[in-house]
């Protein structure tokens, strides 16, 4: 139903293979919806969300790309890859039944606080797993600042019954206490505002929630934790009382991991999502 919701100049695409169905905007090549075969949705869509051209779309797994959070300037949250349009330049089923979707966006950048000419691709692998690898390349002749993040937002049949396991004695910054270093103890756990950046953190989590349980594995060295809680008032594309619905677990380079692309270099990061099986369709 949110298709029809979507401005005509917002392309969605559609990828149904044997192992599921997925949804993706060319705009910031943002999955919008994954659902394995006989599984319920995996990802959180805001109800509220603007679906318009230019605009962030709030839910499913938006790239923070260049940067992660205000640039230098306080111009712009972010990263201006998840307002631009990507295209796609190659789409294909593979001997294994997945399909491969792969998105590009190049060019000069239209921040001047990031003066750069760049590659940025985004390989999306619909499989029984989802898989997404996005590489930035710097093609400007100077050293470009690089930060990149999947900020997945995961569906949740209710925030306050979630857990993270796979971030016990990790460090992290936590932004909402003056972005104080802190240590995990025991799993992570939804009781009120949340907003952390762990840091060093283990290849793989487990989120845990009634819905089921969701294994997100990534080669990047951070992870984001965040729910708005009872901030989501204050925040006109989410509403009222919807942040039980989701949980954001991101995994990327920033902060500490954020790195300095030289001139010619390219910068990497993958992640694989995998259903454990229990997100079984209700009355299936
Ligand atoms: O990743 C967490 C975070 O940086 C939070 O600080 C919160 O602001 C969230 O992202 C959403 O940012 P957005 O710009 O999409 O409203």
């Amino acid at each position: 139903a949110w298709h029809e919701a979507a401005d005509p100049g917002l392309p969605l695409l559609e990828i149904n293979n044997r192992h599921g169905r997925a949804v993706v905007a060319l705009q910031g090549a943002q999955v919008l919806s994954w659902q394995p075969a006989g599984r319920e949705e995996m990802l959180w869509l805001s109800p509220r969300s603007r679906m318009q051209t230019g605009k962030a779309i709030r839910g499913g797994i938006p790239l923070c790309l260049p940067w992660f959070g205000l640039a230098a300037d306080g111009s712009m949250q972010h990263g201006f890859a998840r307002i631009s349009d990507w295209a796609l330049t190659e789409a294909h089923s593979q001997s294994d039944g997945s399909t491969r979707l792969l998105l590009e966006l190049a060019g000069q950048s239209p921040q001047p606080v990031w003066p750069h000419a760049f590659r940025f691709r985004m390989e999306i692998v619909l499989a029984e797993r989802l898989t997404l690898t996005l590489s930035a390349e710097n093609r400007s002749n100077a050293p470009a600042p690089l930060a990149a993040l999947f900020h997945t937002y995961f569906a949740v049949s209710d925030v306050r019954s979630a857990r993270v396991t796979g971030l016990e004695q990790t460090r992290y910054i936590d932004k909402l206490d003056a972005s104080r270093l802190k240590r995990q103890t025991g799993a992570v756990t939804i009781e009120a505002e949340t907003d952390r950046i762990y840091l060093d953190v283990p290849a793989e989590q487990i989120l845990h929630s009634l819905a089921g349980t969701m294994r997100i594995e990534s080669d990047a060295k951070s992870c984001v934790v965040w729910n708005a809680w009872d901030n989501d008032r204050n925040i006109a594309d989410l509403g009222a009382g919807n942040h039980a619905g989701y949980l954001c677990v991101e995994r990327g380079n920033v902060a500490d991991h954020a790195v300095t692309l030289q001139p010619g270099a390219k910068h990497e990061i993958r992640m694989t999502l995998s259903e454990l099986g229990t997100h079984a369709l209700r009355g299936s």
